[in-house]
């Protein structure tokens, strides 16, 4: 016995693992109306686990029964613990269930009933490697052949562990793809609660696309409470709490860490924390500028409100100054386009904005997207006009960096797919154009002439296949990048191909100097057009390569070609921040998804939120363009 056994932490964790023995007694007969019981230890686990106090202390001055949410039931199941040290009450729900399901639900996408089945099936019963066990059979495909699992539940168990490993465990940030996902069964969830919600966003770094994430921030504007009660009689009189309440209901949620009027906060498995903040259509632009951040954005707008006599806050605006009333008269009616989001004046001089275009505007600001409120230069942008007009998803016409099935002898992994396939998917994508990049044939075991005699059959089957799927099409190819420069294909076999691109597969640990000297002689090749991944960063695992970017820049500006945004989710490469250092110098670029099977082909989106990030407009990506303008920039060589 350890002394710990008696925290608050420790008796909280223990109620909870009560609550997890009933949930998983639902759909049995020992199982009816386990609901009541489910949420009370759930809730008393919660009140334990925050209190200021130590329950012991209170359980010894005999105050127990006083603490919210500890009932008679729960009540003596805890003093019994405090006196004998184990508790028959607890106990005897306990029973039979293997402690190692109580470690497995803390993995995000794993609830008690697939913990349980997992642990039962493949006879999970060590604590220590329990973890790892399961991410060994995971990645063996074990998982997927189980009944109710599959290969999509394999994938997403797979994910769930690394995030466990990194959110949980090493207090990492979480990829924005997964915080997303998160953020979007909790949404749907919201959403059920019906029309007493108007619109649901997110905040925070999740809404600014930031790529890795810490928390996740949720605004809910709720259906506007003047009129919503004569039009839905069956709300109630307070649609905040209706709206907190559920949100604490959610199923996902492991524990509540604060929860108030219209706000709350709740932890998921995975220790992912869930922000919900909740307000009133008048004032929604408000509340939604202030908590998008970022932090040093705020800090400039309110210091750029303050000059026009304007104090910022979550709630509106005041003001400060006399004499600024004349602005405010003169710069609402000069904003065309948003009366629906006209300002209302409030009665303590506070004006409030119903949505973010119309705050921005009364600052006589044209509106900034999330992705660009790092403080960096918008809101000068802004003050003139000139914010980019930002790609979209919608805006790309073709993915450039794709691995099909082909086998082309190479030394590194083929995709999963056929031509055909990727093909018909970037039909559904709505594509225009695309490009085949298979890595190059190894150069190990091969012979110059049988690498470009490989190449030449390649073209042949490509042409050919292609010719009945009527999609422009371009020829390229993945080529590694030597530790000295050179280029992992032979001369000859460039003929074979519409474009190169060039990346880094081995020897990171250089030099700046040195890299960089590989990097531009890798470039000086006329038929490279792309630097894929240019970082070669893997996220979490491998910092990107040390590398005087000025120079790359300035190379690829000069010489017709482009750097590659890689969405694929372990690269996002370049990151935001050179992306936006490239553009300013001129740099054109892809976004592409590296996808070796059609399902990574959807990744695009991941690049698209960088490039906003990076301020990219569409002519700056090439793959935005129309085809004859692709071709002949392809074309260009120098
Ligand atoms: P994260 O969660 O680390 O990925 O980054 P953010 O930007 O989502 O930061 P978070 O969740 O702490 O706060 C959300 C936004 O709310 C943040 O960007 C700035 C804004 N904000 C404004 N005032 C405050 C404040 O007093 N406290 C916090 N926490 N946030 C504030
Ligand atoms: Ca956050
Ligand atoms: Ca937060
Ligand atoms: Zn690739």
């Amino acid at each position: 016995m350890n002394g710990d056994q008696f925290s608050n932490k420790s008796v909280s964790e223990l109620l909870r693992n009560v609550a997890v023995a009933y949930q998983l007694q639902e759909g049995s007969d020992s199982g009816k109306n386990n609901r009541f019981k489910i949420i009370a230890y759930q809730k008393a686990a919660d009140t334990v686990e925050h209190l200021s106090r130590e329950l012991k202390d209170i359980w010894q001055e005999g105050k127990l029964q006083k603490v919210p949410g500890i009932g008679p039931g729960i009540g003596s199941g805890i003093s019994q613990l405090f006196e004998n040290g184990t508790s028959s009450h607890f106990n005897e729900v306990l029973k039979g269930i293997p402690v190692t399901v109580f470690l497995l639900i803390k993995v995000p996408g794993i609830g008690p009933k697939k913990a349980f089945r997992l642990v039962a099936h493949f006879g999970l019963t060590n604590t220590e490697t329990v973890i790892e066990d399961l991410r060994n059979l995971a990645r063996s495909g074990e998982i997927a052949g189980l009944e109710g699992f599959g290969q999509k539940s394999q994938i997403d168990i797979i994910e769930g562990l690394d995030v466990y490993e990194r959110h949980d465990r090493r207090d990492e940030r979480m990829p924005l793809s997964y915080a997303q996902k998160i953020a979007s069964e909790v949404i749907s969830y919201m959403n059920k609660l019906g029309p007493v919600i108007k619109r649901i966003d997110t905040l925070g770094s999740l809404r600014r696309r930031v790529a890795t994430i810490g928390d996740i921030d949720l605004a809910i504007k709720v259906h506007d409470t003047s009129y919503s009660k004569r039009d839905y009689p069956s709300f109630r009189d307070n649609p905040y709490k209706q709206i907190v309440d559920h949100f604490l209901a959610y199923p996902g949620k492991r524990t509540v860490e604060a929860a108030g009027k219209r706000k709350a906060s709740i932890l998921a498995a995975g220790n992912i924390r869930i922000d919900l903040r909740v307000q009133d259509a008048e004032s929604y632009g408000s509340m939604l500028q202030y908590f998008t951040g970022s932090k040093v954005h705020n800090i400039k707008l309110r210091e750029y409100a303050l000059k026009k006599g304007y104090s910022l806050s979550e709630y509106g605006m005041k003001v400060v100054k006399r004499e600024t009333q004349n602005v405010k008269r003169t710069v609402i009616p000069a904003q065309a386009g948003i009366q629906s989001g006209s300002p209302i004046e409030g009665k303590e001089d506070i004006v409030k904005f119903k949505d973010e275009e119309s705050l921005y505007a009364f600052l006589g600001l044209s509106y900034i997207s999330p992705e660009l409120r790092e403080g960096t230069i918008e809101i000068e942008k802004a003050a003139i006009n000139a914010v980019p007009q930002l790609i979209s998803l919608s805006d790309i016409k073709g993915d450039f960096h794709m691995h099909s099935s082909y086998d082309l002898k190479s030394s590194h992994d083929l995709g999963l797919n056929t031509f055909e396939e990727m093909t018909s998917r970037a039909k559904e994508l709505h594509y225009q154009y695309i490009g085949f990049s298979e890595h190059n044939p190894k150069q190990k075991g091969l012979t110059e002439a049988e690498v470009v005699e490989i190449m030449r059959m390649r073209k042949v089957y490509i042409d050919k296949t292609m010719k009945k799927q009527h999609l422009p099409y371009f020829i390229g190819l993945e080529v590694d990048i030597l530790p000295n420069g050179g280029l992992a294909l032979p001369e000859k076999a460039f003929e074979y191909v519409d474009y190169l691109i060039v990346s880094l597969h081995s020897s990171f640990k250089m030099n700046m100097i040195e890299m960089t000297k590989r990097a531009l002689k890798a470039l000086s090749h006329p038929k490279v057009k792309i630097f894929g991944h240019p970082t070669a960063r893997l996220l979490g695992k491998r910092e990107g390569v040390e590398m005087d970017w000025d120079q790359i820049f300035d190379h690829v500006v000069g010489h017709d070609q482009a750097l590659e945004i890689n969405a694929g989710p372990p690269r996002l490469d370049l990151p935001d921040s050179l992306v936006k250092e490239g553009v300013e110098k001129g740099v054109k670029f892809f976004v592409n998804t590296d996808a070796h099977a059609v399902s990574h082909m959807d990744w695009m989106i991941n690049g698209v939120n960088v490039a906003r990030r990076g301020w990219l407009e569409k002519k700056d990506v090439v793959n935005t363009w129309e085809l004859k303008d692709v071709r002949k920039w392809m074309e260009k060589s120098y």
